[in-house]
């Protein structure tokens, strides 16, 4: 350690005080005398001084957990990730830091109210979906169990898009996130690094005659870390997400800059900025842009070089046990550029050859899938590859010839596996497929439920099952408990700790200790579960007011629907019930009614026309049924714009029905179904995905399955016919007589033409007609399920009591079980 590190080490009793008294003094500071505010300011300013109070706060644990991650003998793991999908973090820390009570008390004195105060906060969107954010719960649970992992990402200066509706129809706006200061992020200037773009290749032979390679004439981009504080629940642990912004070098295009054309050189730095502008918003589908994979090999080569630096740092330039302290976790294909670029740094700039490069190489990168679906795959144009990346690509060919020798090894005579298994794609136009190369470049390949990773070895990645059957495993997704009850959901968090202690909220398998007070006779618990669900059903109810304006009765079965749209997510099959649903209320066939309250959230891809439509859609239905007399209570439909982190911390504790609908074989696993269930929803859901292992864990008589399973859906495909599905069903032929009568969209005729006839396709990949009618039967069992309430209280309760296996705490020590090995470290709060 050095001498500084010695100075810099605050001794326990510096730690500044967290009794209400001494925030409040703090904040006031903030306010007053850091951002020259006071009271009738912008509350923007409240949350400011707020979470600069709480930063303070965090600066020793954090310093302590950074020297502690630094020891040469500790070994530790790199999440490398497009997306973190953070959402907000002043209360996340304030129940981490066990400040909660203080932080109100302290702003109380201002007449401030801690809720309001936290809603100031934008989200950190930096993620679209599932995949972000399940980064981002990954982190919290690596800090809450005192593992030494680090994330590495990019800082985009636009988030995720903001959602408008308008006349129904999605309307995307930018979502500057950074414009008013961001208190959760540190400059770390010194740690900048260089990467390369362009240029080409020169091949020479070293003076002990040895072949080498340089990388010349490159456009050079500065990457400069700004670092996050990951803080762990009541444990002093405070680990760190770096993430880089992109900058122009300081070299000028002297030529311009000596023609006189100043400003025209300082603009051409523009270009390097826009690496880290913004989020590609496609959740689902590759879009081979030139700036996308800009953007990942930036993320690869950075985080990278800022990783030998500390090596270096500690072990001077020997890397040959580099492979012994350090794992990088691929966050699907998207960062998986990272192994070509640890064999170019380690041979070009390290010096290395090549078998011990690759050795070191292939155990230290594992990767993680999270999609079958081919349109996600990525694949590169070599073109592109050759003109952006030309070192990275003669690296690759290396990569792969050296493989297809093995895979002939391995099947003598078999040029159509070799033809399968190469990294480059030789059809219509050369391009590099990265799941291959992720596989080749890793010694850990797993999926993120246990049907996804079992169809990954037995169909998208099967002739490398085949030879590497050891590489594969499985890793069931999860969520973490802290964000999603604890912090979310306060009234319910106090009724089980009241009960079970709180242990269960750093230790979610301790949750089942609830089980038995699902039983009959604890009716007073019974009723409190139901006021608790009762006062958040409330809270979402006023929020789809203002949102929508759209009254939700709290009595009213809530039905939610929320995740991105697609196609194979089935948001139709879910409009399908819906007006179903209308048209028995049309037909006075009400006997026995249970009234819903259906709501639907999620953004669409900008240039996913059938998604947007889709919005479009749900939009219309809404407000012709919400408007409809004859309707009234009995159905309610809204849709919630901005669908986001932090509307879901509303939406989960208040949800009654989650949907997970998905064609079976289509969701790789889904996490937003493990957050429903958590708070007590009961799922409606198909065979697919994680979905399979809730229904397990909970047992089916507490969970409404349908539909078809992966077989069987495969089986029907060779001829399915939908035409005659629907002409079959007398209910199935009403929705699709209202639909094509127009009676949605009177004043634009046609406009849902496409979205039906998908439907009516033989060829329909997602076969939603296929499973209406057991979709339909299993809403039926649910209307009839809710109004018997005490039975719903306690198979809400028993969802809740089932959930501990899907914490990510129990997800990140399974991946450190199998795959990163690494010792907790000793810090204590
Ligand atoms: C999701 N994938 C899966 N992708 O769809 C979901 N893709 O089933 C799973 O639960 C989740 O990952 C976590 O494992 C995504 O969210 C993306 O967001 C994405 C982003 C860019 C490119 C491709």
């Amino acid at each position: 350690m050095s001498n500084c590190d010695e100075l810099c080490i605050i001794p326990e009793n510096d730690k500044l005080p967290n009794d209400a008294k001494a925030l409040e003094h703090d904040f006031r500071r903030y306010l007053v005398h850091h951002l020259g505010r006071f009271l009738g300011c912008n509350p923007l300013y409240f949350y400011e001084a707020l979470s600069l109070t709480v930063r303070d706060r965090i600066m020793t644990d954090w310093r302590n957990t950074w020297l502690e991650h630094r020891r040469p003998d500790q070994r530790r793991a790199y999440y490398l990730s497009l997306e973190f999908l953070i959402g907000r973090a002043l209360g996340n820390h304030l129940l981490n830091m066990d400040i909660r009570d203080e932080s109100a008390e302290a702003i109380q004195n201002f007449s401030l109210v801690l809720e309001e105060v936290q809603t100031e906060e934008p989200d950190a969107g930096l993620g679209n979906g599932g995949l972000g954010r399940l980064a981002a719960c990954f982190l919290d649970s690596c800090a809450t169990l005192k593992l030494p992992v680090l994330g590495y990402g990019l800082r985009y200066e636009y988030g995720m898009f903001r959602q408008h509706i308008e006349n129904g129809y999605q309307v995307e706006e930018p979502d500057h996130w950074l414009r008013n200061a961001n208190p959760w992020e540190l400059e770390r200037a010194e740690y900048t690094q260089t990467v390369h773009f362009g240029g080409h290749t020169e091949h020479f032979l070293n003076r002990r005659g040895e072949p080498r390679t340089r990388w010349v004439d490159t456009e050079d981009v500065l990457a400069i870390p700004f670092d996050v504080p990951v803080s762990g629940y009541h444990n002093g642990v405070v680990n760190t997400l770096r993430l880089w912004k992109a900058t122009a070098t300081d070299e000028f295009n002297l030529d311009e800059f000596n023609a006189g054309s100043y400003p025209e050189s300082v603009a051409a730095k523009n270009d390097a900025e826009h690496i880290t502008m913004v989020l590609y918003p496609n959740d689902s589908s590759e879009n081979g842009k030139e700036l996308r994979l800009r953007q990942q090999y930036f993320l690869a080569s950075a985080s990278l070089q800022d990783i030998m630096r500390q090596w270096e740092a500690n072990h001077g330039d020997d890397f040959s046990d580099f492979a012994t302290y350090n794992v990088f976790q691929l966050n699907d294909t998207h960062p998986a550029i990272a192994v070509a670029e640890l064999m170019r740094l380690l041979m070009d700039e390290k010096k290395m050859q090549w078998e011990q490069a690759w050795e070191i190489t292939r155990n230290t990168m594992a990767y993680t899938n999270h999609t079958l679906l081919p349109e996600a795959l990525e694949r590169w144009s070599v073109h592109l590859f050759e003109r952006l990346l030309p070192r990275l690509l003669e690296i690759i060919y290396e990569i792969n010839a050296r493989f297809l020798k093995e895979v002939a090894i391995h099947w003598p005579g078999d040029s159509e596996r070799r033809r399968r298994m190469s990294i480059i794609d030789e059809n219509d136009g050369k391009s590099v497929r990265m799941a291959y190369l992720a596989i080749v470049g890793s010694f850990s390949v797993n999926g993120v439920a246990e049907l996804h990773s079992n169809l990954l070895k037995q169909g998208l990645f099967r002739d490398f099952y085949d030879l590497w059957p050891e590489k594969f495993n499985n890793k069931t997704n999860g969520v973490t408990p802290r964000r999603w009850i604890a912090h979310a959901n306060p009234e319910m968090t106090a009724l089980i700790s009241k009960h079970i202690g709180d242990g269960w909220i750093s230790d979610l398998s301790r949750i089942d200790k609830l089980k038995p007070l699902a039983a009959p006779e604890h009716r007073d618990f019974h009723r409190a579960w139901a006021n608790a669900k009762r006062s958040n059903k409330q809270e979402l109810a006023t929020l789809v007011k203002q949102e929508c304006g759209v009254d939700f009765p709290v009595d009213s079965l809530f039905d939610v629907q929320v995740k991105r749209i697609h196609e194979y997510k089935r948001q139709l099959l879910n409009v399908l019930h819906i007006v179903h649903l209308y048209n028995r209320i049309r037909r006075g066939d009400t006997r026995d009614w249970t009234n819903r309250c259906v709501l639907i959230g999620g953004k669409a891809a900008p240039g996913y026309f059938m998604a947007k439509r889709t919005i479009k859609l749900i939009n219309n239905v809404a407000d012709i049924i919400n408007c409809d007399p004859a309707v009234g209570d009995r159905l309610k439909v809204a849709f919630l714009p901005n669908y986001r982190v932090s509307s879901m911390e509303v939406i989960a504790p208040a949800t009654d029905l989650s949907e997970q609908i998905s064609t079976a074989g289509k969701e790789a696993s889904g996490t937003g179904n493990m957050k429903f269930m958590m708070n007590g929803a009961l799922t409606i859901g198909t065979y697919d995905g994680a979905n399979i292992e809730i229904l397990d864990a909970v047992g089916e008589e507490n969970f409404f399955l349908f539909g078809l399973r992966v077989e069987e859906v495969e089986e029907m495909r060779r001829d399915y016919d939908p035409r005659g599905i629907i002409a079959a069903d007398e209910d199935l032929a009403a929705v699709f007589h209202l639909l094509e009568s127009g009676h949605f969209n009177i004043d634009e005729p046609g406009i849902f033409d496409q979205l039906i006839a998908a439907m009516k396709d033989p060829r329909d990949p997602w076969m939603t007609v296929a499973d209406f009618r057991s979709y339909v039967d299993a809403q039926e069992q649910v209307s009839c399920a809710y109004q018997d309430q005490e039975t719903w209280v306690r198979k809400s309760i028993l969802n809740t009591a089932s959930s501990g296996f899907f914490s990510t705490d129990r997800t990140m020590q399974e991946y450190n079980r199998d795959i990163w090995k690494l010792r907790p470290m000793d810090i204590h709060a």
